[in-house]
């Protein structure tokens, strides 16, 4: 079962549309296993972008993740981080279609209210760096025999 990573950046508690963003993700049929508030240290975040260090808009990218609390998750299922993506939508706000995450909720890329993981080995490293071994819970959905 593959695993994707997802963090809903500041902007998302500020504007009080956490509850939403993790409804579109649960409604999809994906699995939560891992779910946590919490705030990012400079040396976490640059673990987590190591990837961009370098890169024009990587300092703001650090400075927007570190200014205040982010929801943390660890989503699993068929194919999680392609359906994650699809919902979350393109990079650029721009470029992100009506009634996907980013196209509905944000209009600056630096502030995209929120972060997906791009393929299933960045899913399982993401998930390393923000969740400890017994934060991660797998589960039995026991009303599947009724479906
Ligand atoms: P994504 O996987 O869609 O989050 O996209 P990237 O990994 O390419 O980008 C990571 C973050 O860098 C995005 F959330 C926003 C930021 N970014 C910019 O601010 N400007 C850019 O030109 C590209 C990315």
């Amino acid at each position: 079962m593959e695993r994707c990573f997802a963090m809903l950046k500041p902007g998302v508690l500020n504007r009080r549309i956490v509850g939403e963003v993790i409804t579109r993700l649960e409604r999809k049929g994906l699995q939560l296993v891992g779910l946590k508030l919490m705030n990012v240290s400079d040396s976490l975040a640059a673990k987590h972008y190591a990837e961009h260090v370098g890169k024009p808009f990587y300092q703001g990218l650090v400075d927007y993740i570190t200014s205040g609390p982010v929801v943390v998750m660890a989503w699993q299922g068929d194919e999680c981080v392609t359906l994650v993506r699809k919902l979350v939508g393109a990079t650029k706000p721009a470029e992100a279609a009506p009634g996907t995450i980013r196209g509905d909720f944000c209009a600056h890329t630096q502030h995209n209210v929120i972060h997906a993981s791009d393929c299933a080995e960045s899913g399982e490293r993401e998930i390393a760096l923000y969740f400890t071994e017994d934060e991660l819970i797998s589960w039995t959905d026991e009303s599947a025999c009724w479906l």
